[in-house]
């Protein structure tokens, strides 16, 4: 009989020391999508007008994911201390009092780059294969221990040098794009620093144990996932120009609904 080893068996003698785990887990940044070659086109000065809008238009449905993905965390998160502080992600993305918030940030960034904000809305632009690895973050969330969801969000221990990177090299590649569009951009350098921090309060406080660790490693892997595999889409649809259905219709494809 094979003896199935069970997670509980693993010890907290074979757990990595709190320094070795935040370093094994910042050593995944060596798959985060910056590295994609769709990103570094686009870093590198190479993406067309129609790469950057496609980018933007996708992009945006991820955005306007992450409040609802952030309040389904809270609905699974017992812990009031907790709550008062993840809550902030929310507001800040939906906006609140005088700040706009990061969809509308988005939105101007979406007229920065020729996209309406009526056609950034409508979805038309948004990739299936950009939406099944959204839709897999949000039901992630949706059904996991809200600690299990905190540590998919430590992808954004990587975002701030994404956002940094945009700030320095788009106004000289891309001087078509208007400058107002990069205010999500600096909103979002210092939000996702303060954010990383906490995630990785939750990080560091449970995975005590070999199993908890390699489990948060490979929740970290499956967002990294769904980020590269965003960017896999875009690349067939905006680079290969091999849109879905493209050898069925030269038309772009999806359901214009009734209206
Ligand atoms: O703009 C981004 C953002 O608001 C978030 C929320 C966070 C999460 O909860 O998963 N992740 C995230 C990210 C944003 N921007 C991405 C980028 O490259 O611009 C990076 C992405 C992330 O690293 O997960």
């Amino acid at each position: 009989m094979t003896s199935i080893a069970s997670p509980l068996a693993t010890s907290q003698a074979d757990a990595l020391s709190p320094e070795a785990f935040r370093e094994a887990l910042m050593a995944k940044g060596a798959y985060y999508h910056i590295h994609h070659p769709y990103q570094v086109d686009m870093a590198e000065g190479r993406a067309t007008h129609a790469q950057l809008r496609g980018w933007v238009a996708n992009r945006f449905y991820y955005q306007i994911n992450i409040p609802q993905k952030d309040a389904a965390l809270l609905a699974n998160c017992p812990d009031a201390a907790t709550r008062r502080r993840w809550i902030q992600r929310l507001l800040d993305h939906d906006g609140y009092g005088e700040d706009g918030g990061g969809i509308e940030a988005w939105l101007t960034l979406g007229e920065a780059v020729g996209l309406s904000r009526d056609e950034l809305w409508s979805q038309e632009h948004v990739l299936p294969g950009v939406r099944f690895a959204v839709d897999a973050y949000v039901n992630f969330v949706r059904r996991a221990d809200w600690r299990e969801a905190a540590i998919s969000s430590l992808t954004e221990l990587f975002a701030p040098e994404a956002h940094k990177s945009r700030l320095d090299t788009w106004p000289t590649h891309y001087p078509w794009i208007d400058s107002a569009g990069y205010g999500y951009f600096r909103k979002r350098l210092k939000e996702a620093r303060r954010d990383v921090e906490h995630g990785l309060e939750v990080a560091l406080a449970v995975c005590t144990t070999a199993a908890a660790q390699q489990r948060a490693l490979e929740i970290l892997q499956f967002k990294l996932d769904v980020l590269w595999s965003m960017l896999d889409a875009m690349t067939l649809a905006y680079q290969l120009d091999r849109a879905p259905y493209h050898t069925v219709t030269d038309q772009r494809v999806y359901h214009r609904g009734l209206s």
